[in-house]
Parts: structure tokens; sequence; C-alpha cells
């Protein structure tokens, strides 16, 4: 069984992190680094690049497609589903499902997921009266992908951003967002609970364990530099690999 997972970049690792501790899978990872940020760019463009990121996942015949990508499952999810004969997960849905459990909801992401309102539009499903607050964060990106993780210039972009939020729960709406857990958690107390879409979204994969379950192989997929991936790809998967091979997908 072999599961085809894909991000605009690097960030999406994170999400592979969690299918490797939880499951063991075997994984096609393809991140789309030429043509990043998703976060920025139109619901149009950001769909044509997830139907092209899924068509050549496509060709190793996996048995199911997973959407690592905050922004690409916003905008592309049921799209993906109708148009692939295959099971296709993304991160939106079940962070909603566990936030919709807490009575006030902040969502932070990329300017492209917080503009689509998938995620309230999500939460809504499961709650009805859950208050939900959206921000845009996007200067987290180039922070974590600079490795300033624990560095008090992201720790004041933090408390810019979210020092006036007031929530039970926050939705950690983007891949590279669990890297600042630390910091964010510091800005907005002990009390607020924070999820990570992608611990969701692999929690979730339990009742699919036939398809998860594997013996570890990655193999990854880049659209631009393979150094640059594998260098960056470490700090998110939490470990060094090697073999990263260049595709170009037009
Ligand atoms: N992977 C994107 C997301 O989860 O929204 C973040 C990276 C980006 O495209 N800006």
């Amino acid at each position: 069984v072999l599961i085809g997972v894909f991000d605009s970049g690097v960030g999406g690792l994170s999400v592979v992190k969690q299918l490797l501790k939880a499951f063991n899978s075997d994984i096609i990872y393809l991140g789309d680094t030429a043509r990043l940020p998703y976060g920025t760019k139109s619901k149009e463009t950001v769909l044509k690049y997830s139907i092209q990121n899924a068509e050549f996942l496509m060709r190793f015949n996996v048995d199911a497609i997973v959407v690592a990508c905050n922004t690409a499952s916003s905008v592309a999810i049921d799209v993906l589903k109708k148009k692939f004969n295959l099971p296709v997960f993304g991160v939106i849905e079940p962070a909603a499902k566990l936030a919709a459990k807490f009575e006030k909801v902040c969502v932070i992401g990329t300017t492209s997921t917080i503009q689509s309102n998938a995620y309230p539009k999500k939460i809504a499903k499961y709650n009805k009266g859950c208050r939900v607050t959206q921000r845009a964060c996007p200067l987290f990106v180039p922070l974590v992908e600079e490795g300033w993780i624990y560095d008090d210039i992201t720790y004041e972009v933090a408390k810019r951003y979210l020092y006036d939020l007031e929530c039970d729960a926050l939705i950690l709406g983007c891949t590279h967002y669990p890297l600042l857990r630390e910091i964010i958690q510091r800005v907005m107390g002990v009390g607020v609970s924070l999820i990570d879409s992608g611990e969701a979204l692999v929690k979730g994969l339990k009742d699919f364990k036939d398809l998860f379950e594997g013996s570890g192989r990655l193999n990854c997929y880049t659209t631009d530099s393979e150094e640059k991936f594998a260098k960056l790809g470490s700090m998110f998967l939490g470990k060094q690999f090697n073999g990263v091979k260049l595709v170009d997908l037009g």
C-alpha cells in the first residue's frame, strides 16, 4: 500500500513525520517548492497546482492521497475527491472537528486559508454555536524557513499577530506552525489548547489503519533545488534524509 502526500513545499513533512510515527506508512511525497508559496496565490491557481500534484502522485499508483497543505486543502479538497477515484484526505476537517468541541475557537493560517473560510465552515458543520475568530499570520512561514524557531524576533511577531485573540482553542492551520508551538503557547497562555492540523488528521486516520500501515519507506520529489529541500525538510521531518529527486511538472 502506497500513500501519496503533497504540499506546496517542505512543510507537509511535518504531517509525514506524524504518519511515520503512527503507522510507518510507505509514502511518495511531492513538495512543489518551485511554485510556493501557495498561501498568497488565488484559489484558481492553488486548485490548478493541486490537481497537477495529485496527477503526478497517481503515476505511482498510490492507494490514497493526503493533502498535507492547509492552503491546498482549503480550496481543493472537494474537487480532488470528485476527480480522483481513491480516498483523499485533507488537514482541515479533522482539526475543525476537534475544535468544534470548544466554545471559542481561533484559527491561524496563511492569507489564502483564512480568506477561504474553510475552517469556520467546517467547524459550523459540527457545532453551529461555536464562535470562530480567524487571523492570517503570513510572516510565520518565512520565519520558520529561516530556522528562527526559538527567536526573540519570532516571539515579537507572534505577540503582534496574536495579542488580542481570546479563545479556548487555537487551530495551527498551516504546516509550518507546529514548529512555533512553544512560542504561540507562550503568547496565548497555558489555558488555550493548541490543535495541530497534521496531528488531528493522523489521529482521525486510525479507522483506515489497513490503508496507512507500512514499512516506513519514504521517497521525496521536489520541483526545485534538491539540496534546499533536503536541508529544510529535515527540520520538519525531525531527521536527515537523502534521495530527494527533482521533477518538472511543467
Ligand atoms: N503549506 C502551506 C500551508 O499549510 O498552508 C504553507 C506554506 C505556503 O504555501 N505558504
